[in-house]
């Protein structure tokens, strides 16, 4: 536009003041239509509802338990993705993959709540993980791109990072300055809600894999309701977005960051692990969004942080691996990745390959079982599972992930078996599928370089065990324990200690109020 305007100005001298008048009026309305009140271009505000711990159980993905008016609304004018895959199944793995558009597993922040100071403060930079120099988060590139960013709720990211750098404090679109685009993320409780109990548990479906009681008809019941009260949630969100005027120009992406609580579901990597609900909306005719759009080539979670930056024009980074599923050029994904590393104080890992009609595991600790001991031990599913193991009552589908022992590698076929239940890893029908899936993983992990490949630093399993004790049971945490034990001790005195005195300093400020009270009166 500056360049134009020059021209014209030779122009004016050539041609007289009417001539450039009208050309110049001309100009400075097109120029109006590209910009905002800011005077930035007028870019599409990028919203992310990032809702928790919740599978696909949505009527615009074919469920007819329940009805979702508000998702399948996106859904209906938006293109949904029927096979997204986030990088993990469990939070801070795929939230930190997702803010750096990065696999977690090649930054080196793919065990659950790494980075975290556990030791009330004695040891903050024990075991810390930083970025390499230079990578920018998503929320980073879009501030230095003149957004406005905010993530109303966790965030929960596997290494050190200053929030103030990602995000204002205010939480709020409405926060922004006028005219500004924003990049936003409403956290949404999700499969974590305690909602209303309307669903009737004798009326849902029990994937094969769990017994057929009332606890699990419960526990599927219950997250049906959870999908409900996202749904309305979602509502609100729409309706707000519309009475602010800005649910034209927003790109809505509404998904979850990996499936619901049940044994097999979240923190593990099989198909309903990993597998969630993925819908991107965009009113107008001339974005890429077309609406009512299916999808149903191979996406992961880390395209999602791509394809926002690159519809809002910004440049995407070299360091970042996730695609642009709008692109012009886009190829879509021969398979997706999916990792599970240490959760809480369960040392574990396990990589997994999604093509179009297999998914192929790679258990690298076949000594483990499944179930070893984890935070979920005292819920009653958990409980009911191990009692009906112990009792015999559990068919051999349902044992299975019961078993002492896991295979090294596990090959599922999709066109036959969605519940992932028989394992075709030693058909020799399969060999050629098995070796092409253990190749790609093989080629995955060395290009990549794959983090997992190495333990982890004694330091980050030392903040582990400063905040689970004696619940680290792994045989990695005997040299750690060792080393530590004393320490340990240091830190549960000292926060004993600390919450004494804060104890008896809120007992003399009750007290102290008391007798003013009584002065007063
Ligand atoms: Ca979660």
């Amino acid at each position: 536009m500056v360049l134009r305007l020059k021209t014209l100005n030779l122009s004016f001298k050539k041609d007289g003041v009417m001539f450039l008048l009208s050309i110049f009026i001309t100009a400075f309305i097109i120029s109006l239509a590209g910009v905002s009140d800011a005077g930035e271009p007028n870019r599409p505000n990028i919203l992310w509802i990032y809702v928790e711990d919740m599978n696909d159980w949505m009527g615009c993905y074919g469920d007819k338990i329940i009805k979702t008016p508000a998702i399948d609304s996106l859904a209906a004018k938006g293109v949904r993705f029927d096979r997204a895959y986030m990088p993990a199944g469990v939070c801070s793995a795929t939230r930190s993959a997702l803010i750096t558009g990065t696999m977690q597993t090649t930054f080196g922040i793919h065990n659950h709540r790494s980075s975290r100071d556990n030791s009330a403060g004695r040891f903050p930079s024990l075991g810390m993980i930083r970025l390499p120099e230079g990578v920018l988060t998503v929320p980073e590139l879009f501030r230095k791109a003149g957004y406005y960013t905010y993530n109303q709720g966790k965030d929960d990211y596997n290494f050190v990072y200053k929030r103030e750098r990602l995000y204002s404090n205010k939480n709020d679109w409405r926060g922004r300055k006028s005219g500004q685009p924003f990049f936003a993320q409403i956290q949404l409780r999700g499969g974590k809600n305690r909602p209303v109990k309307t669903v009737d548990p004798a009326k849902v479906p029990i994937p094969p894999y769990y017994p057929d009681t009332s606890i699990t008809r419960r526990e599927i019941a219950h997250h049906y309701d959870c999908v409900l009260k996202t749904d309305q949630e979602v509502a609100s969100i729409i309706s707000r977005l519309k009475k602010d005027g800005l649910f034209e120009n927003t790109v809505i992406f509404f998904f979850t960051d990996h499936g619901m609580r049940l044994l097999r579901h979240k923190q593990f990597v099989y198909e309903e692990g990993v597998r969630v609900p993925l819908i991107v909306h965009w009113p107008g005719e001339k974005n890429p969004v077309a609406a009512g759009t299916v999808r149903k080539d191979l996406v992961s979670g880390i395209d999602i942080s791509v394809t926002s930056l690159a519809l809002a024009g910004i440049k995407i980074p070299a360091h970042m691996e996730g695609r642009n599923v709008f692109a012009p050029q886009y190829k879509p994904r021969s398979f997706v990745i999916s990792a599970r590393d240490r959760c809480d104080y369960t040392i574990e890992h396990i990589r997994t390959v999604r093509t179009d009609r297999f998914r192929y595991l790679k258990n690298f600790l076949t000594d483990r079982p499944w179930m070893q001991p984890q935070y979920r031990d005292a819920r009653p599913h958990t409980k009911e599972m191990k009692k009906l193991f112990a009792e015999g009552k559990l068919n051999p589908v349902q044992a299975r992930f019961m078993g002492p022992k896991k295979p090294a590698e596990e090959l599922y076929d999709h066109s036959a078996d969605p519940h992932e239940i028989n394992n075709l890893a030693s058909n020799p029908e399969y060999s050629k599928v098995l070796q092409a899936h253990r190749k790609i993983l093989s080629d995955w992990m060395a290009a990549t370089d794959d983090k997992g490949q190495r333990p982890e630093a004694e330091e980050g399993l030392a903040q582990v065990y400063f905040r689970w004790k004696d619940t680290c049971v792994n045989p990695e945490y005997e040299p750690v324990r060792k080393k530590y034990s004393a320490t340990l001790a240091e830190i549960t005195a000292a926060a004993r200690a600390k919450a004494d005195a804060k104890r008896k300093r809120l007992i003399q400020e009750r007290k102290k109020r008391r007798l003013e009270k009584k002065g007063e009166n």
